[in-house]
């Protein structure tokens, strides 16, 4: 499962955004700062919803996606003091561009870049914290005690260090496998995968909708980061409508898809993510894991028992699956694959695992 990290400066719409894409009504308690506000976002799925079509299950049983927000005052610090931000696979930071005046702009102007950029610099600031508390460490262990491993967490620390001290994040750092390995535990902010979410002026609708005008384009190249646009507040009115009258307002303003939609797909492509599916009388379900996945591991997404006990996976493209109807008939014209351990499953798979118990 993705888990995605709201983040962003006071009042910029992350609680709106967190109401519209958790489909709640309910926002973090300003009062504390200690813990996130942590939600689950449905992700959209028209392939699943052709597969209940078809199959009829009891249940449709979509991926999911788990959403902490931060609370505004909490500042860059509560990031990395709470979980769930520094276990956060991607983050997705929440930028300014709507201009209504009632709501007031902690930096006294409405300026997305500006936001993106001092953001990212406290990112950096946080990591380069950590950095050389661990250098700190690891300098008088060494002396104590010479190691490999230690000097080997030494070398990329020290790499890290001078990156971030030239203002580079760390995601932007091409590191080997077991450099990467080793920095891992850190959890390091600046590392994350990072979108930024544009909450436009509704004035900026459709046009704004890619995400990234002006001289947002060059703050995202710096950082190596993605961006969409989407309207919270708005979108968050027009998910409170019926579906007759949301569409006929969605459509005037040129929103052809939801803003959940936009952001769960912008973060799929940024993390590399796919969905594999699977199918039975009693539900179909979309699953996530990251491009690249082998089907053992992939089978371990759904319980650890289907990993451990792996015997052989059967696995069905979408699209057959589509033209047969189900999986007998796929069965029947040759289209079911048995597969093993080591296949790597593709975006759209149909997955039946055998396995022993
Ligand atoms: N006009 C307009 N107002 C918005 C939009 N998104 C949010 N707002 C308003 O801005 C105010 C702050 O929104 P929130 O979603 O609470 O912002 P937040 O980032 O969670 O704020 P904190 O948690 O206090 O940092 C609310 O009054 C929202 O209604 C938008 O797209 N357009
Ligand atoms: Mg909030």
């Amino acid at each position: 499962m993705l888990r995605a990290a709201l983040i962003g400066f006071p009042s910029v719409g992350k609680t709106t955004l967190f109401q519209l894409m958790t489909n709640s009504a309910d926002g973090p308690d300003g009062s504390r700062r200690t813990e996130a506000h942590v939600g689950v976002a449905r992700v959209p799925e028209p392939r699943l919803d052709r597969l209940v079509e078809l199959v009829q299950p009891k249940k449709r049983v979509p991926a999911t996606v788990e959403l902490a927000e931060m609370a505004g005052h909490g500042g860059t610090r509560s990031l990395l003091d709470i979980a769930a931000f520094r276990e956060a696979d991607a983050l997705l930071h929440v930028v300014r561009s709507f201009r209504d005046e009632r709501v007031p702009h902690t930096s006294g102007s409405v300026d997305p870049e500006r936001d993106a950029r001092t953001m990212e610099e406290e990112l950096i600031l946080a990591d380069l914290g950590v950095a050389e508390r661990r250098l700190g460490r690891l300098d008088q262990d060494l002396k104590k005690r010479p190691d490999d491993g230690l000097r080997a967490e030494q070398a990329v620390l020290r790499e890290c260090q001078a990156a971030l001290e030239a203002g580079i994040p760390l995601r932007r750092l091409s590191l080997d496998a077991p450099a990467t390995k080793r920095l891992r535990g850190f959890q390091f902010l600046s590392a994350k995968p990072l979108l930024v979410v544009n909450n436009l002026d509704e004035a900026d609708l459709p046009d704004g909708l890619a995400g990234a005008a002006s001289g947002l384009q060059t703050v995202l190249s710096d950082a190596g980061a993605q961006a969409v646009g989407v309207c919270a507040k708005i979108e968050l009115e027009i998910a409170q409508l019926d579906e007759e009258a949301a569409s006929a307002f969605s459509a005037d303003l040129g929103l052809t898809e939801s803003g959940l939609d936009r952001i769960i797909r912008a973060s799929y492509e940024l993390l590399g993510y796919i969905s594999f599916f699977t199918v039975g009388e009693q539900e179909c379900r979309a699953w996530t894991v990251p491009r690249g996945t082998v089907a053992q591991d992939a089978a371990g997404e759904i319980h650890t028992d289907l990993s451990r006990g792996f015997i052989r996976a059967e696995v069905v493209p979408y699209t057959d699956f589509i033209e047969h109807g189900s999986l007998a008939a796929c069965r029947e014209h040759g289209r079911m694959r048995l597969e093993g351990k080591e296949y790597v499953v593709r975006d759209g798979d149909i997955i039946t695992y055998r396995f022993a118990t």
